[in-house]
């Protein structure tokens, strides 16, 4: 019912203000309302609905919501015409009631024309009376064509929804967020291992060595010293000290660390959280799959319908077109991972997600402190424990059914080959169960990088699976040999990289690393001359590749690097593999000496990757692989203290681990374990990573929180921040591998 004035700053006015001599500050701080008539005071004139019968009432809009429908935006009344201004900051602001009390309004700034861009999201739960909602964001486009809408949909139940001093007021200043960072004193939150290495930061402005003292949870001063004045710590912008109180061993839990006046947050000495933690990472991924009903009985608050096999809305799995022109044949693609809070499978992210996840596994047979029965059956609570088959073999083999599905059939044109990936035609809002996802899904070409992604982590499941299935080692080692002679027939078909519709484009035009991990997993598993030759011959068997980013999906040299070192064979010239391993790891432990964060990840020019989080814990895994080689003790302890940073000892002071430690990412970008947008839904299971701070921050949330925020800054754990707090299959694939290895040292 407020009225707010309309000011349209027209030039004229704007000159009228300088020739009038206003301080100019007070021009530019003009707010303008962008919505019209959101008052609502005798009409509801200027607004748009759908799916809703709605009109004025005592001054607001009031709209009789039907139940039945499944998206949000399946009922929703909004207004078009709203202009945006790039790196403008925005007030949005409205008053909204619900009756009954407890659904959700999806308040959204957004694109009113397809692809239906959203700018900015809010979803409050509502209650009886009306509640007053305020949010600030910076809009990251230029754009005519926005729109503020109201989705009201989703609900089985009909109920009434009331809204009224709608505003979208530009021109306000941007807002400044400041984290909550807790207590100076940064310490892994979780655990140290009781002989492992144990190190702190503590942020101060001293420059002078400051006394410590490690309290006991009764209080009791158990050990004591003096920090290490570090300096400014170039990734946080912060000056620093060290904290070193490793001579302490023994078990415990509760344990706080005090210095400078400030309290740590609470922690553990002992093994009993790593046990737990390798589980949890792994067990992720049976809420990840597509084509199977969820049991809540095995993860109860998890449970949830097939998605993607064919049942209405969803358009399935099981026979998928491709793009149109792409092929005219259709493929059963139903199975696999979800590849992050998307609906999307991605054929070179589900590769070396499945390579880390085997590999978790494959060292434990190999390593001298690896513990296979630890993964064994009937550890992860699948549907397929008690089949006699270590259970992390069975959650590896739902995604490897899924990419051996991806591969060209016989007797059509790059027979052989793979399909880069398969996701919904159009993006889809959040919360969305996969069950409900109405998109048309479809099948992208086949590329080298795909094909030898499936040759790869075939080859390896070849060997692997052998004692407890034959048949199937035997179908995946022929699809493999199958994708690698294709791959050296089409050695050169590269993803778009503007096919981002729908799904990410995961485009790399750099396939040398993927040949060599290719060739090196057919090696191993075949002993063959060919694939020998191949590693040999390809120029990235010397490279240098343990580089700052360390690996990843597109970077997939030391996948087939460590496995040569790892894996027992007889390639010629096998201690030279060994030793270009130790001499990475030694370059990943001088970072991480020199970092008074104590991580060995130093990006170039302090530029955090997208999924930083996982890229720390990728340059841990050649740690902990040159300890496995070398049994030096100064890369076990490097690659345990690796963990620390993951787990809260970081400028953020935050777990990026969901359920560990007192402060932890609990709200992941993702479209089912979205409990922040819906209260039914669960969080991410415990044991989700975080993406984790990314310096390029390209979702609009967080531009309008972080701008110029620095390295370890550019983190916000909010579901709307995509591109700095998703979660991912391969993300979690490192955290496996490291939960493991860190589990093996207790
Ligand atoms: O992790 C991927 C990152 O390396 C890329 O830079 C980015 C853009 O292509 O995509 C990331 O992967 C996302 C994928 O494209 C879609 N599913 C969610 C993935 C994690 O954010």
């Amino acid at each position: 019912m407020k009225r707010r004035r309309t000011t349209l700053l027209s030039l004229a006015a704007l000159l009228g203000a300088a020739l009038t001599a206003l301080p100019v500050q007070q021009v530019a701080a003009e707010e303008v309302e962008q919505v019209r008539n959101g008052t609502f005071d005798t009409t509801t004139d200027s607004w748009w609905t759908s799916n809703v019968g709605a009109g004025p009432a005592e001054g607001r809009l009031c709209a009789d919501v039907p139940g039945g429908t499944v998206n949000r935006w399946d009922s929703a009344v909004g207004q078009d015409g709203i202009t945006l201004v790039k790196g403008e900051t925005y007030r949005f602001s409205f008053k909204a009631s619900g009756v009954p009390e407890g659904h959700v309004v999806r308040a959204i700034v957004g694109q009113s024309v397809a692809p239906y861009e959203t700018w900015h999201e809010a979803s409050p739960v509502l209650a009886e009376s009306a509640g007053s909602y305020s949010y600030t964001f910076t809009s990251p486009v230029d754009s005519a064509q926005g729109q503020v809408a109201f989705q009201v949909g989703g609900s089985a139940d009909p109920w009434r929804f009331c809204l009224d001093d709608v505003s979208l007021l530009g021109g306000v200043p941007p807002e400044v967020y400041e984290p909550d960072t807790g207590p100076r004193v940064r310490v892994n939150q979780v655990a140290y291992l009781p002989a492992g290495p144990k190190n702190a930061t503590l942020v101060t402005d001293a420059t002078g060595k400051l006394p410590w003292e490690l309290k006991s949870a009764a209080g009791t001063t158990v050990a004591r010293g003096w920090t290490v004045p570090r300096g400014v710590d170039a990734s946080s912008g912060q000056n620093v000290h060290s904290i070193d109180f490793g001579a302490y061993r023994k078990n415990g839990t509760g344990f706080t660390l005090i210095a400078d006046g400030e309290t740590s947050r609470p922690f553990d000495i002992g093994t009993a959280a790593y046990e737990r933690l390798r589980l949890d990472a792994v067990k992720y991924y049976y809420t990840q799959r597509s084509g199977i009903a969820i049991r809540d009985d095995l993860r109860p608050g998890y449970g949830r319908a097939a998605g993607h096999v064919g049942v209405a809305p969803n358009q399935g799995d099981t026979a998928v077109p491709c793009q149109p022109g792409v092929c005219d044949y259709t493929l059963d693609v139903s199975g696999g991972w979800y590849d992050a809070g998307d609906h999307g499978k991605y054929v070179v992210n589900g590769g070396i997600a499945t390579w880390e996840v085997l590999s978790t596994y494959e060292r434990s047979l190999t390593a001298r402190t690896g513990r296979p029965a630890k993964l064994g059956d009937g550890t992860l609570a699948l549907p397929e424990s008690g089949n006699k088959v270590p259970d992390i073999l069975d959650e590896a083999r739902w995604e490897l059914e899924f990419l051996l599905r991806m591969q060209v059939p016989d007797g059509q044109p790059l027979a052989g080959m793979a399909h880069h990936k398969i996701h919904d035609e159009q993006w889809t809002g959040l919360p969305l169960l996969p069950s409900d996802d109405p998109q048309k899904r479809e099948l992208h070409p086949p590329t080298t990088a795909a094909t030898l992604n499936l040759a790869a982590t075939a080859a390896q499941a070849a060997r692997l699976y052998k004692p407890y299935d034959k048949a199937f080692a035997a179908r995946a080692l022929s699809a493999a040999r199958n994708a690698w002679t294709a791959a050296l027939a089409h050695p050169a078909v590269y993803a778009d990289p503007n096919d981002g519709t729908g799904g990410g484009a995961y485009n790399d035009n750099e396939v040398s690393d993927e040949f060599y991990w290719a060739a090196a997993e057919l090696y191993l598993t075949t002993g063959e001359r060919q694939f020998a030759d191949h590693v040999l011959n390809s120029p990235v068997h010397t490279a240098d590749i343990f580089v700052p980013y360390g690996f990843d999906w597109s970077r997939t040299a030391a996948a087939g690097r460590l496995d040569l070192a790892t894996v027992p064979n007889k390639l010629p010239g096998r201690d030279k593999v060994r030793h270009s391993v130790i001499a990475g790891a030694d370059k990943y432990l001088g970072t991480l000496r020199a970092h008074p964060y104590g991580m060995p990840y130093a990006p170039v020019d302090n530029r955090y990757d997208w999924g930083s989080a996982h890229q720390v814990l990728n340059n841990a895994v050649v740690l902990a692989t040159a300890y496995d080689i070398t049994g030096g003790a100064k890369y076990r302890d490097a690659a345990v203290q690796s963990m620390d940073y993951v787990l809260g000892r970081n400028a953020l002071n935050i777990s990026y681990v969901t359920g560990y430690g007192e402060a932890n990412a609990h709200q992941q970008h993702s479209r089912w374990y979205a409990h922040q947008l819906d209260p039914d839904l669960p969080s991410p299971p415990d044991g989700t990573l975080a993406g984790g701070p990314n310096s390029s921050i390209q979702d609009p949330y967080a531009q309008t929180k972080l701008k110029g925020c620095v390295g370890q800054f550019c983190y916000i754990d909010d579901i709307q921040s995509w591109s700095t707090n998703e979660t991912a299959i391969n993300w979690n694939a490192a955290l496996t591998r490291m939960a493991s290895f860190v589990a093996d040292q207790g």
